[in-house]
């Protein structure tokens, strides 16, 4: 069951969606909207520019497992709620030893498991960007396959300032996005960008006027949303294969795999084992 429910961006009249809001999902730090085959999701800290702490952390990966499960659901769009930030990293004030500490006072470093799983989950993730994107929460929007920008977004790692660093895709998807000198830039001088500065760098897809980002940012979901699901999944895959090595390709080969059980070759093998019988392939062609 569903309820509607306040959206911070349903004040602008262009982007009026009837977003939903499932029930039940107990979440503290996140909100998650449906509607149209698209699922929203947004970080919901706006009193620390939607820092995260291991609970949000938990809480986004939880949505993400739902819309990449969910056959209604085609895209998904990663945001922070307000106009002030998207995501400014992870909450300084909970930073331990060891990572980022929870309720029980473990420490986490669980946003790495998050960045694996946009970029893994077979279905295109927008960023959509408001205000500050900082630090781990850079790296957030770096991850997603799309992203889009307010004029107001700000773009920029803090790491080397901070006592901290990504050296996984936060360095090296990096690289492959705005090239190796570039990216050095970034991580040694701590620097902050404008949208036109990341644009041309190549860091987003578009800016528009913060007034225009949601009716934009549905407009090329909806673009998305009409084209062949499997042709973006085994693209978005692609897209990955080399980045991620052996495991770019396993992902890449899965689906594959996913596509031969479809076909009556790979079912004949299944149906002979099952009838205990050999199988025979004899009228599958040997395709040139
Ligand atoms: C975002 C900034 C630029 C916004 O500036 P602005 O608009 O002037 O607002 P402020 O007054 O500064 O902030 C408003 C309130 O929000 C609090 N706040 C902001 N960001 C954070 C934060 N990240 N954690 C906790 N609180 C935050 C402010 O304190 C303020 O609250 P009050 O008014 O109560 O003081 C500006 O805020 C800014 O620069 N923020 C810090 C950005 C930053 O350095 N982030 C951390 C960077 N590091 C990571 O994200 C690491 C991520 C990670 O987990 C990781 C991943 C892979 C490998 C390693 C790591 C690792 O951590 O080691």
């Amino acid at each position: 069951t569903t309820h509607r429910h306040p959206d911070p961006h349903e004040a602008n009249p262009a982007s009026a969606v009837a977003w939903q809001q499932p029930e039940g999902l107990g979440y503290q730090d996140i909100l998650y909207h449906q509607a149209e085959g698209i699922a929203k999701l947004t970080i919901n800290r706006p009193e620390v520019r939607n820092a995260f702490r291991p609970e949000t952390v938990r809480e986004l990966i939880d949505a993400f497992h739902r819309a990449h499960h969910d056959p209604a659901i085609g895209v998904i769009i990663l945001t922070g709620a307000g106009e002030l930030a998207f995501c400014s990293g992870g909450d300084q004030r909970i930073r331990g030893e060891g990572g980022y500490r929870d309720n029980s006072g473990a420490e986490h470093l669980n946003v790495l498991d998050l960045q694996r799983q946009i970029r893994t989950l077979p279905k295109p993730v927008v960023a959509m960007v408001a205000g500050y994107a900082i630090g781990g929460g850079h790296v957030l929007h770096l991850v997603c396959d799309l992203t889009i920008a307010a004029e107001n977004a700000r773009f920029g790692q803090t790491g080397p300032k901070v006592g901290s660093f990504d050296a996984g895709f936060g360095a090296g998807l990096m690289a492959r996005n705005v090239g190796i000198k570039k990216a050095k830039e970034i991580w040694f001088l701590c620097r902050q960008y404008d949208a036109h500065e990341a644009l041309a760098m190549g860091l987003v897809n578009a800016v528009v006027p913060l007034g225009e980002l949601e009716a934009v940012t549905l407009e090329w979901c909806r673009q998305m949303l009409r084209h062949s699901p499997t042709a973006l999944r085994v693209l978005k895959a692609a897209f990955n294969a080399d980045t991620d090595g052996l495991a770019g390709i396993q992902e890449l080969a899965g689906n594959a795999t996913g596509l031969y059980y479809q076909t009556p070759e790979a079912q004949e093998g299944r149906n002979a084992y099952l009838e205990k019988r050999p199988p025979d392939f004899s009228r599958f062609p040997r395709r040139a």
